[in-house]
């Protein structure tokens, strides 16, 4: 057992407390991590605002992490301690049908489909104060040490700096490859963005990687926009200068909408002026940000039978057990801009910090370390 800090949420809409937790040596199957840098993502924010009710506290979110592995459980083969390391969110356990599908990056066994609070064998490794503490999609990077699946850890390149390269774990991959993998997008068309955050502001990337001519940024906070254009956007708007829906807009500045459009905040709003947003014809729309469990759809069926197409993407798209290294050698070749998401950086004990920078429109992605 291993004594160490780490941000334990104990209720909704409280702080977080960084405390002395106990962390048990990994089972069979499993692999204990020393994480070195974690990003706050805002979906960790979601979860202290009971946007996910199935979440029980005390628990250690944090799900943007990277490390190295300390120790491994009985029958691990793919790493060892020493080794690098990013805990992924969407493991793979290689047997099931989805994971055998190579048009699929989802896993039948993964912790979106069984408890999501504890491990796969129903138990916790964390303890504090005597009492059992939850675990979060299985990785829970808010620890300084933390036990997660071997089938939920991607080895990486041992140059890889642990500070940047745990953006790859969610914010920046889901963006990314929303629009690369899902999208598709093509050399010369045109993409909207609606939201701006970490993941935004990686679809933007990812669309000019793949060549769109005109990327058009979407947010409500005009702070967002610098960045959106050092990223590649080629025009920034904020719907509260219009007196005219979005859709409206859009489809006005573009003749027929746009090509790709994405919807990344979590709001059905906006998730309908997205679909409504891309040519009515040959429109792709790609939702990408997480909605309030129980939230609902209504629209107009026309939108998608006229030919629209309307999908999900989930981290990105990618096999993260396979791609995740690939993407760190990408970035290790400087292929990938992960750093200018980066704007602040702080230790642990300043967690609550970092969430009011978020909660205050301030930071796309603070990184905190051990
Ligand atoms: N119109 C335009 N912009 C808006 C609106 C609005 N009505 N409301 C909010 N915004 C802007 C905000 O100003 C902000 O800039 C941006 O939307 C949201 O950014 P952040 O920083 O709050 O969020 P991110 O980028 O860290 O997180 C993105 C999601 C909210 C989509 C989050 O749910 C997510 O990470 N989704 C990824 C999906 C996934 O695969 N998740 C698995 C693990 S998270
Ligand atoms: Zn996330
Ligand atoms: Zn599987």
């Amino acid at each position: 057992v291993i004594k160490c800090r780490a941000a334990v949420a104990w209720a909704l809409g409280q702080p977080l407390s960084v405390e002395e937790v106990e962390v048990a040596p990994p089972k069979a199957g499993e692999v204990r991590i020393k994480i070195v840098a974690t990003g706050i993502c805002r979906t960790d924010d979601h979860v202290l605002e009971g946007y996910f009710p199935n979440i029980d506290f005390p628990v250690i979110l944090g799900h943007e992490g990277a490390g190295v592995v300390e120790s491994v459980g009985k029958g691990v083969t793919s790493v060892k301690p020493g080794d690098k390391v990013i805990p992924i969110t969407l493991s793979r356990c290689g047997e099931c049908s989805f994971c055998q599908n190579p048009e699929s990056n989802y896993c039948l066994k993964c912790h979106f489909s069984e408890s999501q609070c504890l491990l796969p064998d129903k138990t916790t490794r964390f303890t504090c104060k005597g009492k059992q503490v939850h675990h979060f999609m299985w990785v829970s990077t808010f620890a300084e040490y933390t036990v997660v699946p071997e089938f939920a850890v991607a080895k990486i390149d041992d140059a890889a700096p642990l500070d940047k390269v745990c953006l790859l774990g969610c914010g920046f991959s889901t963006g990314y490859g929303a629009a690369i993998n899902t999208a598709k997008v093509k050399p010369g068309s045109t993409c909207a963005i609606f939201g701006l955050g970490g993941v935004g502001l990686s679809v933007v990337m990812g669309c000019k990687a793949a060549g769109a001519s005109r990327i058009i940024a979407i947010d409500i906070n005009k702070d967002k926009f610098a960045k959106a254009k050092e990223l590649g956007a080629t025009e920034c708007i904020n719907p509260q200068d219009f007196k005219k829906p979005i859709q409206e807009v859009l489809t006005e500045m573009t003749g027929h909408g746009v090509d790709y459009s994405f919807e990344v905040i979590g709001h059905v709003d906006t998730m309908i002026a997205a679909l409504a947003s891309c040519n009515m014809n040959t429109g792709v729309c790609v939702m990408v940000g997480v909605p309030a469990s129980g939230a609902v759809l209504s629209i107009d069926p026309m939108l998608v039978l006229c030919g629209r197409t309307w999908k999900g993407s989930l981290l990105g798209g990618w096999k993260m057990r396979e791609c995740l290294p690939k993407l760190v050698s990408s970035y290790l070749e400087k292929k990938l801009n992960l750093d200018l998401l980066i704007t602040h950086t702080l230790p642990i004990a300043k967690v609550n910090e970092g969430f009011e920078l978020l909660r205050a429109g301030k930071s796309i992605r603070t990184i905190l370390l051990f």
